[in-house]
């Protein structure tokens, strides 16, 4: 802080003496193209578009990526980029492919809903990276490929001979891209899932009642979240490459893409060092805080107070539920709409700080009323007066909304095997790069046309490739000679 103020004071001093010089002498007459181009980005771009928006391609068109994932959190942000227009090859193991295609799975002998949901737009070639014709196959795909993307265990990569040095070297633009449970420390060689990087990324401890275990959230924040950022890393090495002209690596580990996501929970944690957390319900309650952050129920993690209050039907209906948030500006409408006017004006409860105290009164007496109606009723009313409330929907609910299906937040695909079913659709949407979703490959379903189109392999080195096994089972007699 202390070095920054002579520099601002430099600054002003600096930019007074350009106004004195000024006032003294006409400036001189700029040259107009060298005046007026500053040096952005902006210069080095194409002449915008005529084309209609929407119609002018993908955004990500022309990057490809060799798709070494497997599971859920590597799948979802290659599926991201091939949403976004890139043209995304999958390579799996010969005869096995991604485990996830065999999981879970509702039709017998047909790719899983797990595999099929995490790997649109993709095409698949069945490659067994520890042949030796396996590897000249990669080499060439490294070499036609953008980024390499992979969640493999700590030290797969290295030990198929893939090391970042041989991929810089075969390829030095190419951008190297790693999901692992977690960053350099003591646990880097762990594998990890899911529920593991939720528990070690901080999610778990702060979740559920402050009378019960940790719990495990269903948003796949630890798989999907971890996708998320690494597609970003990716997109931004990417930016990076266009003006250094070179690939790097992209590491995101879980437990750190978990932590991000639990950043409010962090911000508690240093709160706790000067006094308790007044808006958790547990300060109104009289209990006393801990060293770290508690469980907080469902509080909301800002500063407006909320609770998930039962609705008309929820004896029944396990999900007749309704998140209601008592924000500050909107609560004398609150008063109004619950019964209760003299709130507005009763000290003990007109203003926030007065109400946190007795936030589980409040709370079971808007519950009185909002049992009286249905979520979707309370919805209806309270939006009316702009109180932020939200229904707690169920997947059924979610699968059948047309508004979902409008957006193509949720679509419909049709597959050869299944038949057809429904899947959460691009959540980003861009006006100008627009997404088709298209149903996952079957396995090995692209190995011709990748080895012989992308790849440019002759038909004689074709089959000396796929005599080899290298690709799938091979002739036993070939298989013998190898
Ligand atoms: N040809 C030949 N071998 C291949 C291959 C191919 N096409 N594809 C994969 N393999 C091999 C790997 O080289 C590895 O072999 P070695 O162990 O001999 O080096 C082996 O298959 C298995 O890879 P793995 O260790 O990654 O798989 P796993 O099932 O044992 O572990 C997981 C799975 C997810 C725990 C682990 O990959 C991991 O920790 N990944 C990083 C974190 C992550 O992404 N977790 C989220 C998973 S989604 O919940």
């Amino acid at each position: 802080m202390a070095k920054k103020k002579p520099a601002r004071a430099k600054s002003k001093a600096a930019s007074r003496k350009v106004v004195k010089l000024a006032s003294r002498k006409p400036a001189p007459k700029l040259k107009a193209k060298a005046a007026v181009k500053p040096k952005t980005n902006g210069n080095r771009l194409p002449k915008p578009s005529s084309k209609p928006f929407g119609k002018d391609g993908k955004a990500l068109d022309g990057i490809r990526i060799l798709d070494f994932t497997h599971v859920q959190s590597g799948p979802t942000c290659t599926q991201l980029l091939a949403w976004l227009g890139a043209d995304v090859i999958k390579i799996e193991r010969p005869g096995v492919g991604d485990i996830t295609r065999g999981q879970l799975q509702d039709v017998p002998n047909v790719d899983s809903l797990y595999f099929t949901m995490l790997n649109h737009n993709k095409r698949s070639i069945t490659l067994d990276s520890k042949s030796k014709q396996g590897m000249k196959v990669l080499e060439r795909l490294v070499k036609n490929c953008d980024a390499l993307v992979e969640n493999f265990a700590p030290g797969a990569l290295d030990r198929m001979g893939l090391t970042w040095e041989r991929i810089h070297a075969w390829n030095p633009r190419m951008v190297v891209a790693s999901v692992k449970g977690f960053g350099p420390g003591p646990y880097e060689e762990c594998k990890v899932y899911e529920n593991v990087a939720q528990c070690a990324g901080g999610s778990a401890s702060t979740t559920g009642f402050r009378d019960g275990p940790p719990l495990v959230t269903g948003a796949q924040i630890g798989d999907s979240g971890t996708g998320l950022h690494l597609a970003l890393g990716i997109v931004c090495a990417l930016v990076q490459r266009n003006r250094t002209g070179r690939g790097q690596r992209v590491l995101t580990a879980m437990q750190d893409g978990v932590l991000n996501l639990c950043r409010v929970k962090l911000r508690d944690q240093q709160r706790l060092a000067h006094g308790p957390l007044n808006e958790y319900s547990q300060y109104g309650e009289n209990i006393p805080f801990g060293e770290a952050v508690p469980r907080a129920g469902n509080d909301s993690g800002g500063g407006q107070p909320g609770w998930i209050l039962k609705c008309k039907g929820w004896e029944t209906d396990p999900d007749a539920y309704i998140y209601f948030i008592t924000q500050a500006p909107v609560w004398e409408k609150i008063c109004e709409l619950i019964g209760k006017p003299e709130w507005k004006t009763d000290p003990e409860y007109a203003k926030p700080p007065a109400r946190l105290p007795r936030l589980k009164h409040i709370f079971n007496t808007i519950e009185q009323w909002t049992t009286t109606k249905t979520k979707f009723e309370v919805m209806e009313l309270c939006n009316a007066v702009d109180i932020p409330v939200g229904p707690i929907l169920s997947m059924k609910e979610l699968a059948e909304e047309p508004s979902l299906r409008a957006t193509g937040t949720i679509v419909e695909v049709d597959h050869p095997t299944r038949g057809k079913y429904l899947s959460v659709g691009n959540p980003i949407k861009l006006s100008d790069s627009i997404t088709e979703v298209t149903r996952s490959p079957l396995l090995g379903e692209h190995t011709n046309e990748i080895l012989s189109k992308v790849l440019k392999f002759t038909p004689a080195e074709i089959a000396e490739i796929k005599a080899s096994g290298a690709t799938g089972e091979a002739p036993k007699a070939k298989m013998a000679a190898e």
